[in-house]
């Protein structure tokens, strides 16, 4: 990320929260990286998260890192919007510390914080239950910023003013795909993506193993469609680390697995796991099969019909195959 600033000239790194972990006591990795002259010309302004609240600037050594513990409106230049830099408090909410600072707020401006967007949908965060700081529709209905920039959820995600940036670097299997930061222009506001050139890309998939009589086949069709959707350049293949969960029944299970080898030649599994088939059981009776492999028809047609996403699809399947292969 760092490589890229200096490559484009930017001189701002905002960071919304949570850039260390709770229990850290030494800071010194980051705060050597940004006394580095190569980065010297980069101001850090970091914003507690909730996992990193009790970060201070006392903290840290290098002229360019700026904590924010308060609440602060700065600007980057004249021209610019405001900058409302809003830290992680623990049960407050976003909302009443804007009240707060309501009138010092200029017509254009930013809001950085860490917490929940309560947009009314919500996607759960993996890594912590619970509503965390949270900022409400009304909020920005009412007070009116021209952009919200916001730490805590991992996944990136866009709705409305509301934009997560996303962790820049997947911390597990759960942070699939390859991960980004943004950079925002200051003078019309735009928003621009920018991948970052990360050690690992993870991907995580589910496939049901259907004891047909192409099983195999299918298996290899199914996996080719996963490679495709991770559309990877030979470079990111090597940093890619997969987990496949595979269910459901197979009449051979040597075969199953040297099919999903052969399918993900050159990739490699999470933490060298290989692929998931323990929940997948053996099946060889002939006849049941045929039911299988006829139910197996009528139910991709249903999907078709009725525009089922492929998980759909393999659920409905997964019941059926309960039904029809129980002992
Ligand atoms: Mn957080």
């Amino acid at each position: 990320m760092l490589e890229a600033l200096v490559r484009e000239d930017i001189r701002v790194l905002i960071v919304a929260g949570d850039l260390f972990d709770m229990g850290s006591q030494n800071y010194s990795v980051f705060d050597e990286l940004c006394r580095d002259k190569k980065y010297a010309g980069i101001d850090f302004h970091v914003i507690p998260g909730n996992h990193d609240s009790a970060i201070g600037q006392k903290y840290f050594t290098a002229p360019n890192i700026r904590i924010y513990n308060e609440p602060e409106l700065i600007s980057f230049g004249d021209t610019g919007p405001g900058f409302f830099f809003i830290p992680y408090l623990a049960g407050k909410s976003m909302g009443e510390v804007i009240a707060k600072h309501k009138d010092s707020l200029p017509d254009r401006w930013v809001l950085v914080g860490h917490g929940d967007y309560l947009s009314g949908t919500r996607d759960p965060n993996n890594y912590e239950s619970g509503v965390y700081m949270p900022l409400g529709r009304p909020d920005i209905e009412y007070y009116g910023p021209s952009r919200v920039i916001l730490g805590h959820i991992h996944k990136k995600m866009e709705t409305g003013k509301v934009r997560y940036p996303g962790s820049p670097c997947g911390m597990d299997i759960n942070e699939t795909g390859r991960r980004s930061f943004i950079i925002l222009d200051t003078n019309d506001l735009s928003i621009n993506e920018r991948t970052v050139n990360s050690d690992y890309l993870f991907f995580s998939e589910n496939l049901l193993a259907l004891p047909t009589s192409n099983e195999f086949e299918n298996i290899k069709n199914k996996i080719a469609g996963f490679v495709k959707s991770w559309d990877l350049s030979k470079d990111e293949v090597s940093k890619a680390r997969i987990r496949l969960k595979v269910k459901g029944y197979t009449s051979d299970k040597r075969m199953l697995e040297a099919a999903i080898s052969k399918s993900l030649e050159g990739f490699k599994f999470y933490n060298d796991e290989g692929a998931g088939l323990s929940e997948v059981s053996i099946f060889n009776d002939l006849e049941r099969i045929s039911i299988v492999e006829r139910v197996k028809e009528k139910v991709e047609l249903l999907g078709r019909n009725c525009r089922y996403p492929q998980e759909k699809v393999d659920l409905i399947l997964e019941q059926a195959l309960g039904i029809i292969l129980k002992d």
